[in-house]
């Protein structure tokens, strides 16, 4: 029997509560990992796994980014080795088709989520990060607000600010958090702000290559990545977004500990693609 006596405002204090306990213990993390997309999912995982606090921002109300649809709508997952290898690791279940692995999006995107949350990562949703906070010595966090205040008619609705050690930008095309230092605060190597058009092969490599601590504390990864730099676009393949993630958890570990995966179930294949 489904308990009859609820009382409304205990549901609402329940919810309040827990989500204001969340806001006040995040309000200073490890690394806050800015888009909830492939790359942003899996960085978090591997981080909250070695122990890491680690907190997701994702403007959307559900994360997940570009990975719930393979391509054009139809919902299929293609992934070249080794990424199907780091997938495999974590229990995912792929099928061999010709050269390359896959497997229904939708069930890819589900598994990795909670795999992040079953070890411990943090998720704000409907959350926009729209500044970041810096010192001389570099980024120190993030400025939010929530996304649906973008559409409020107030001219300033003044955000608020956490902080992190690290922040990892897998905000996707169009790297959202490194336009914003590079406009405010000025980037060594420039700025380009759009992929290039699509060569497969070259993008994926593209994408891991760039995967970089691009401004003192600040990574970026997965499209992020080209994006930063005008490099191609790799359309409906996502082998590279995980193991970009799985780089950018790499640097952010070699800035807490030295770089060293504790509960390291990675494949020597997977190694040698991100080191
Ligand atoms: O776009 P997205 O999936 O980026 P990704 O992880 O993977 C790219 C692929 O999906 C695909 C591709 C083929 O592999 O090219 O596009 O690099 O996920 C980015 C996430 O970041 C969120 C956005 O809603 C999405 O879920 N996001 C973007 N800007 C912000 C943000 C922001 N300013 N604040 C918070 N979240």
């Amino acid at each position: 029997m489904i308990k009859s006596n609820l009382k409304e405002s205990d549901v609402t204090k329940t919810i309040v509560k827990g989500f204001m306990n969340d806001f006040l213990e995040y309000a200073d993390s490890d690394v806050i990992v800015v888009g909830g997309g492939p790359c942003g999912t899996t960085a978090a995982m591997l981080l909250a796994r070695e122990g890491v606090k680690t907190l997701i921002i994702e403007k959307d109300v559900k994360p997940g980014g570009g990975m719930w649809q393979g391509g054009m709508l139809f919902p299929k997952m293609v992934v070249e080795e080794p990424a199907n290898l780091f997938l495999e690791s974590f229990g995912i279940k792929l099928k061999k088709e010709g050269d390359v692995y896959t497997a229904d999006s939708y069930y890819v995107s589900s598994k990795l989520l909670s795999l992040a949350f079953e070890h411990g990562a943090k998720m704000f949703n409907s959350v926009k990060v729209q500044d970041v906070i810096y010192r001389e010595e570099g980024i120190k966090g993030i400025v939010i607000n929530w996304s649906q205040v973008a559409h409020l008619t107030a001219n300033c609705v003044d955000p608020l600010a956490l902080e992190s050690k690290i922040v990892i930008d897998a905000t996707g095309h169009n790297a959202e958090v490194v336009k914003i230092v590079s406009e405010k605060i000025g980037l060594k190597d420039g700025f380009v702000g759009r992929e290039g058009s699509m060569w497969i092969e070259k993008a994926e490599k593209a994408t891991i290559n760039n995967t970089k601590e691009i401004y003192p504390n600040l990574i970026v990864a997965g499209m992020a990545a080209n994006g930063v730099a005008g490099l191609p676009r790799m359309g409906p393949v996502f082998g590279g977004m995980f193991l970009s993630g799985v780089k950018a958890a790499k640097l952010a570990l070699m800035k807490i500990n030295g770089g060293r995966f504790k509960k390291n179930n990675l494949s020597q294949e997977v190694k040698a693609v991100i080191e």
